[in-house]
Parts: C-alpha cells; structure tokens; sequence
C-alpha cells in the first residue's frame, strides 16, 4: 500500500485534515503525510489527545471528519477526547483513526509494546470504535471496502480505526531535512555522562536517547545501573525524575529528556519549577524532531525550551551550543542548587547498528532500584 495512494482516497472521502503523532511502523506513513502534494492541512501534535483535539476543532469548523495517526502506545492520550467528547454519548465527532501496531502479539517486539500490543484491539471495541485491521496483503480492493465501511461510520458521527501493521505501507520517496545543528546526540550524551559525578542517578526519556545512554554508559563505565530508562510512558520521565528527587533528597537526579517527549507532556516544567526540588536537573537533547520514530518534525521547531523553562519559574535554564559547554554539566550539578534546565540542540540521525537494553525491564529496575537503595 502506498501512503500517498492513501491519503488522496481520505481526500476524496471529505478528509481534509490530518493530525498526528509520528510512529515507527507507520514511518512510510508519516513520510507520505510530509511529502503530500494534496490541500489536507497537516499537524504534528505535542500528543494523541490534541490531535483528537485539533479533529473535533476541524470538524466543529467545516463539518468535515479529520484523520488521527499515531502508534498504538499513542491511545492512552487519545483516550479521554475521544471517550468525553467525541463518543456518540457525547457529541458525536467522526474521527478516523490510523493506528501504528506495536507489540501485535505473536511478533517480537520490545517491552514496553507487548500489553500495549495485546489490549490494542481490545481498547477500541472498549471505547466503541469500529476498527479493520490491514497489512502487507492487503489489497487494493480490500482497502477499498475498508474506507466505505470507514465513510459509512463517519456519516453517522462515529469514530473508525484503521489498524496497520508492521511493512504494511511501501517504501517511497523518503522526507528528509536537517536542523542545522552540529552536535551528535550520541556523542554528546557520552559527555555528559562523562561530566556527570558517578553518583547521579539518571532518568532517561523514551526512544533512542535511552538506547545511546545505554551503550555509552556500557562502554564507558562497564554497566548502567544508575539510568532508569523511561522506555514507554513518552513524557513523563521527568515527573518520574521528580518524584525520585523528592522521596531522595541526597541524590543529585538528572533526567535526560527529548524535546518531543518534553511537548508531550510540557505542563511538567511549571509543575517541577513550584516543587522547586534542589536536586534536581532537566537536560532537554533539542533535535526539533521525533528522530526515534523516523525524524519527522515536531512542528514547533522555533520552541526555546530554556526560554519556556525560564518562564516557568526554574532556577537557572541555558542553552549549551558547544562541547566545551557540555563538558561543563558536571561542575554545574556538582556546584548549583536546581532546578536547572539546560537545553542542548543536536542534529538528526543515529547508528544503524543501535543496540537494545539486553536485560528484561524487571531485571532493569531491580538494578536501578538497588543502586538508589546503596
Ligand atoms: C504516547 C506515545 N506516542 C508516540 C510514541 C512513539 N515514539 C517513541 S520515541 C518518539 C519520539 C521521541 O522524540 P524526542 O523526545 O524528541 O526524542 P528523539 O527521538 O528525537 O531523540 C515517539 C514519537 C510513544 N512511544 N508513545
């Protein structure tokens, strides 16, 4: 199935607008959605939930049903919009859900994705949205029947989901661009954990920062027991982080944030500033997009996350442009009182060969647990 096939049959079926958050199988997708030449107007939202949000709006607007894309751990944000506002008990908002599979049981996937995989379906018939699921097999004419079924539910004011499955969409002309920025992520979290006492403890975000600390931390220290890594939950590790630095007063905590992950759930900042915890660090790795999940642009590329934390009231935020500047983390948290952010732009890209934690994510806690317990 070809993406742009696709969204020229949402056009044609009243579809104007599509809103999302990027997703890994849905990669070729989301590829598509950047290059369409079509008049769909198109966001990436900071979460599921405002794309739902940014679909109810449309339709209030034009009377027009809009797409949401997302991956599947995406549902959770999607949720509440779609249960307290667009459910037919409410109001009655068609939404047409295109959803990336992780986890889908029976294929091997990481942890975070394997319950997520398998209540998938399941959620939807929950939250009565009528849903197909489509593959690499899928024909044309199968997809064909699927939209009407798709366009019949809409006309009623209700919700339809497409679920898509791994190598459903074919490679295309991929969209590239570049930030601009020179520094590498991965090289650049390797000073910072070379800067860092040996004693913090870490809190990392979802997605490959989370797999780079890993390997640099391998590398460079023999083991990572003091990273927790947020391996689902996308933006909310720095609420985890603060709830950690609070209950552990005599720990330093850095959390290591992405700048897709910090949008998703941005109402930590001013939250983190009010609790005011001393010992407490924010470092926010600013590639301005969702480079885990195929790069795609968050769409809010002119954000200045040290200007935002700024404003919400922590102590001390700074944007770090050099290596020299990395390498000055250390002294920082060894010497200033938080909360501190600093924010650090980094271009696009990582290793083709970027490994995986090996340990299960029990075995991942227990080890963190036990080096804050030490
Ligand atoms: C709720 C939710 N939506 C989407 C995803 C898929 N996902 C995993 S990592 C990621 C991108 C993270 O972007 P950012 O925080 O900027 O870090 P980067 O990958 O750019 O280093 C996305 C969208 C997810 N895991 N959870």
């Amino acid at each position: 199935m070809k993406a742009s096939k696709l969204l020229s049959q949402l056009e044609r079926m009243g579809i104007d607008t599509i809103a999302g958050v990027p997703d890994s199988t849905l990669k070729q997708f989301c590829d598509g959605v950047q290059t369409y030449q079509g008049k769909m107007s198109h966001y990436v939202t900071a979460n599921e939930g405002a794309a739902v949000g940014v679909a109810i709006g449309s339709y209030l607007a034009t009377g027009r049903p809009a797409c949401v894309y997302m991956q599947n751990s995406g549902i959770g944000n999607a949720v509440n919009p779609l249960a307290s506002l667009a459910n037919g008990d409410v109001y009655g908002i068609p939404v047409l859900f295109i959803v990336g599979w992780r986890g889908e049981p029976g294929v091997k996937d990481e942890p975070q994705h394997v319950f997520q995989g398998k209540v998938t379906c399941q959620l939807f018939e929950t939250l009565a949205v009528a849903y197909h699921v489509v593959d690499q097999n899928t024909t044309e004419e199968e997809m064909g029947a699927v939209l009407q079924k798709a366009g019949e539910a809409l006309a009623q004011g209700e919700q339809f989901a497409i679920i898509v499955k791994k190598g459903t969409f074919e490679k295309e002309a991929p969209f590239l661009w570049s930030n601009g920025n020179p520094m590498v992520r991965e090289e650049v979290l390797g000073r910072i954990l070379r800067t860092l006492p040996r004693d913090v403890v870490i809190v990392s975000t979802t997605g490959k920062i989370s797999r780079e600390l890993y390997e640099r931390s391998d590398a460079i220290f023999g083991g990572h027991d003091n990273i927790f890594m947020t391996v689902g939950g996308m933006g909310h590790a720095s609420m985890i982080a603060l709830g950690i630095a609070e209950k552990r007063p005599d720990k330093k905590i850095v959390c290591i944030d992405g700048d897709g992950a910090a949008l998703m759930h941005m109402g930590a900042l001013p939250f983190i500033a009010a609790r005011a915890p001393k010992n407490f660090y924010h470092i926010v790795i600013n590639n301005m997009a969702h480079e885990s999940v195929g790069a795609m642009p968050t769409g809010c590329q002119q954000a200045s996350f040290a200007r935002i934390a700024a404003a919400a009231g922590y102590r001390r935020a700074d944007q770090l442009e050099t290596p020299e500047a990395v390498d000055r983390i250390g002294g920082l948290v060894r010497e200033e009182e938080g909360p501190v952010l600093l924010e650090i732009p980094v271009s696009l890209g990582a290793r083709s060969d970027l490994g995986r934690p090996k340990e299960s994510a029990r075995e991942n806690k227990e080890s963190f647990m036990a080096f804050l317990k030490g």
